[in-house]
């Protein structure tokens, strides 16, 4: 059994060499071709700043997602997607109707401080996140005991949220100077 590496209010699973470093690389490079990233712009206290990653939204037909008021329309599943998909869903026992790219394209690139809480994923939303390149620290801090635990996101890895996680903490995945290279993280959602 894989532990839980949050002491309360969640569930945070890391499951190392989910797939072979070589084969998650092989995936790296697949997507980083294959896939549709974009670079997106938010707008932040009236100014509109470009995202420091880029990003794409695969899923079923109407598994619409909007968040930081930017509204996501899924392109069709890819059959690479759909493979990985299948692996995720075998590992995991939660099944996912959509799956949102994040291409880090070097250290310079990140995700600030938030949870996945955007109502269309439900209360308590199951969420699968795999890393693909170069390894990331991820950190996930308590909302209010500010308990921290960080994360190296090593090639090949799949991290498992659920339960109350979201309501009660924080994640992010802070710029680095270390990461010379790129990192392909697939976070794979249910819309309800
Ligand atoms: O890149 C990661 O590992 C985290 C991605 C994430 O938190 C998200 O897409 O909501
Ligand atoms: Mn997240």
């Amino acid at each position: 059994m894989v532990k839980n590496l949050v002491s309360q209010d969640g569930e945070l699973y890391y499951l190392a060499g989910f797939l072979a470093a070589s084969v998650a690389l092989h995936y790296l490079e697949r997507l980083s071709a294959e896939l549709d990233w974009q670079q997106e712009v938010a707008t932040i206290v009236g100014r509109r700043v470009p995202i420091p990653r880029l990003v794409c939204w695969y899923g079923d037909e109407g598994s619409v997602y909007q968040y930081s008021g930017l509204t996501h329309y899924p392109q069709a599943w890819t059959e690479t997607l759909l493979g990985l998909r299948q692996s995720v869903e075998s590992a995991s026992g939660h099944r996912f109707n959509s799956v949102l790219g994040n291409l880090y394209r070097d250290g310079q690139d990140s995700m600030g401080w938030h949870a996945d809480q955007e109502k269309v994923l439900g209360s308590n939303p199951f969420i699968a996140s795999l890393s693909l390149g170069a390894e990331r620290l991820f950190k996930i801090r308590h909302n209010k005991t500010g308990e921290t635990v960080a994360i190296n996101l090593a090639n090949g890895s799949l991290l498992l949220m659920g339960g109350s996680l979201q309501h009660h903490w924080r994640h992010c995945v802070p710029k680095t100077q270390q990461a010379k290279s790129a990192r392909i993280n697939l976070t794979f959602r249910k819309i309800l």
